[in-house]
């Protein structure tokens, strides 16, 4: 998403579409109470930035990616959009209007453009994936009891959103919105033919009480609490996930779970289809409505320690196809955590509802509880057996499984991702020179793409928008003409240490301006996003700048990047947007940096492997410079 994708050659990027957004189920608003409510109701709502600032903003952007007379011409577009009387002042008093009566004036249209109307699998193109250290046992059993435990935690971490005991959160001193940790649990995305929807029965009058547990390809409802509101103990949980894996052997049964891997407009027509059948109705209700789903994966075959991670992010991905684990899993779930044999955990998001950071919040949370030493053996107490969803499988729904295994099998072949533990240093080395870690890290994938490429691209960095209510991303274009001379000088000769280190401070400081003016609702992207969008709700017809060359090519983001920090030494994975670009994820730690790229294998002009050997080469070559050249020549 987040690009014109010319895989399909169809626009599916949130700016592509003219038409007004329906909202076929609202995404709900701030729906806590009590003490996060007044929380919620602090907060700043999202700023519509000033028309003028966005238009030479955009400029600015547009430099180091379009060439000159394109850019002239997108110049003249500017001033006749932002004429005295004009369009561009008429969708800007449009959402200045709705800004003023809404929590939030993006929210809405956000989740619509850049999800449920995106129509690509979620699997790959949206869902990140999230692999953590790996984990000490390697077999069925340990599998068991650690899943027990995992999901302990996590139901120790849903008490705290219950409860409303989860500790607010702060970026530089700002309280952030919470709401997205309200929106994670109990949730699910549905396809439609059109566009999708989510449910959320987490604040139904009789929340869901139960998660799905899915082994070889068979579904199960599992209680998680007692009828007295108490959660299950790691033990009782163990026994009932002993009883899940012995009445699930491996058979030939077919693999529904691999329907949600479809792209979303098949899946909808399938999905309909598919609940024709009371009985699968259901079933599928139970997904749905279950606090999350559970994956105990089947084994695979064994790989070397060293591409242990990268091989863990494919199953955390897609699952490896449909003869390994893509059916093992119900991608339309908000949250399945996944687990294998071999010690291989984490987790794959439907990313609609919540960014990345709470999801990581929770999995820190886990984590750390699994290392609690085990608590004393609880009192045996009569359970019921877990339910299995036996779905009807009628001999449409069985084509629909067999083109879903097809496509599935295409899209894992044609994903390459590599895991890179970047060990020569982390954060500590940018600090050490007074740089912002993150804008270091960009300004060395800049160095790296441009070193492949001769050339810069548009670059895509999340910013977060949570100091403001209901606030999701914004993005920081990370190629602006500061870093592009810089990436240009430094492999050049003829250019002196000092001036290489003057460009590199100036870039990193144009980085690490743009994400405060991001950060703080002063972007360009949503906004011109907003304008476009307000066009289409009043029922006129897209404007100039957006159906311009330089429109399409600033969203042609060949380099798709976040930074997800987490406590635990995990790292986070997601597919590239465009056919022929990258998608790099990053935590920095203190002492090192994991980073996960992907690209398309199908896509002659990219290689993951020279993209990550690019990106370490840039990290390295960077602090050299920096440490071959005294700060005080600056
Ligand atoms: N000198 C020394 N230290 C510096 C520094 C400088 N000039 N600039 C920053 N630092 C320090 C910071 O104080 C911070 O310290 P900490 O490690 O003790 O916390 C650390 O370096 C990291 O700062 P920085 O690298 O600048 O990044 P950030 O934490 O401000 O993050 C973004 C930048 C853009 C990633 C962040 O603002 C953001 O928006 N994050 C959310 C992204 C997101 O949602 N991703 C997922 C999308 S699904
Ligand atoms: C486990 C966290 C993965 C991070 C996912 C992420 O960064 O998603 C971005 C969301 C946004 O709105 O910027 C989109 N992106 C993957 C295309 C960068």
């Amino acid at each position: 998403m987040w690009g014109i994708c010319s895989r399909t050659m169809v626009k599916v990027n949130p700016c592509g579409l003219i038409k007004p957004c329906h909202l076929v189920k609202p995404v709900s608003s701030t729906r806590v109470s009590g003490r996060y409510q007044s929380h919620q109701r602090g907060l700043p709502g999202l700023p519509v930035p000033p028309l003028q600032q966005t238009c030479e903003r955009y400029i600015t952007a547009l430099e180091p990616i379009v060439e000159g007379d394109e850019l002239q011409h997108t110049k003249q577009l500017l001033q006749e959009f932002q004429r005295a009387g004009g369009l561009g002042e008429r969708l800007q008093r449009g959402l200045e209007k709705r800004a003023a009566n809404a929590d939030n004036w993006l929210s809405q249209w956000w989740v619509q453009v850049a999800y449920l109307e995106y129509r690509l699998p979620v699997v790959v193109h949206s869902s990140p994936g999230l692999v953590l250290p790996r984990m000490d046992f390697r077999d069925k059993q340990g599998q068991i009891r650690f899943a027990a435990k995992l999901i302990a935690g996590v139901l120790d971490f849903k008490s705290m959103i219950d409860n409303e005991t989860l500790p607010i959160e702060y970026m530089g001193g700002k309280p952030l919105c919470m709401n997205q940790y309200y929106e994670v649990m109990s949730s699910c995305r549905i396809p439609g033919v059109k566009r999708d929807s989510i449910v959320n029965h987490a604040k139904s009058s009789t929340p869901p009480k139960h998660i799905t547990v899915v082994h070889n390809h068979q579904f199960f409802v599992l209680d998680v609490y007692h009828s007295d509101g108490s959660p299950l103990t790691a033990d009782q949980l163990c026994a009932q996930l002993d009883k899940i894996c012995s009445s699930s052997p491996h058979t030939d049964l077919e693999p529904v779970g691999i329907l949600t891997t479809q792209h979303r407009d098949a899946w909808g027509k399938a999905y309909a289809n598919l609940t024709k059948d009371k009985t699968n109705k259901e079933c599928v209700s139970a997904i749905q409505r279950s606090v999350f789903t559970l994956c105990l994966d089947g084994a695979r075959p064994p790989v070397s320690e060293d591409s242990h991670r990268s091989i863990a992010a494919v199953q955390m991905l897609h699952g490896g196809g449909s003869s390994l684990n893509s059916g093992n899993r119900w991608f339309d779930k908000t949250l399945q955590f996944i687990i294998g044999e071999d010690g291989t955990c984490g987790a794959n998001y439907e990313h609609a509802p919540a960014e990345g950071p709470p999801i990581v919040a929770l999995i820190d949370h886990v984590v750390e509880y699994t290392k609690k030493p085990d608590s004393p053996q609880s009192p045996m107490v009569h359970l019921s057996t877990p339910q299995k969803l036996q779905f009807n499988i009628t001999p449409q729904i069985k084509k629909d499984i067999e083109q879903a295994k097809q496509d599935m099998n295409i899209l894992a072949q044609d994903l390459d991702v590599k895991v890179v533990v970047f060990g020569h240093f982390g954060k500590n080395v940018p600090k050490a020179h007074q740089m912002s870690p993150d804008a270091f890290i960009q300004i060395a994938l800049q160095l790296a793409y441009y070193r492949l490429y001769q050339r810069c691209c548009a670059t895509y960095e999340s910013a977060s928008l949570r100091m403001f209510r209901l606030g999701r991303t914004d993005t920081i274009r990370s190629a602006s003409g500061a870093s592009a001379s810089f990436v240009k000088a430094f492999d050049d000769s003829s250019k002196q240490n000092t001036e290489k280190v003057d460009l590199l401070v100036k870039a990193v400081n144009a980085h690490r301006s743009y994400t405060t003016m991001a950060i703080s609702g002063q972007a360009i992207d949503r906004h011109l996003l907003g304008l476009k969008l307000q066009a289409a709700e009043e029922k006129l017809s897209v404007p100039d700048i957006f159906t311009d060359a330089a429109y399409s090519k600033a969203l042609h983001y060949r380099l798709s990047t976040s930074q997800v920090p987490s406590k635990t030494d995990c790292v986070m994975c997601f597919g590239p947007v465009v056919s022929d670009g990258y998608g790099v994820c990053y935590n920095p730690m203190n002492q090192h940096i994991n980073f996960a790229v992907s690209s398309f294998n199908s896509c002659t002009d990219t290689s993951t492997e020279r993209m990550a050997r690019a990106v370490e080469g840039a990290l390295c070559d960077m602090r050299t410079l920096l440490e071959q050249t005294p700060r005080a020549k600056l």
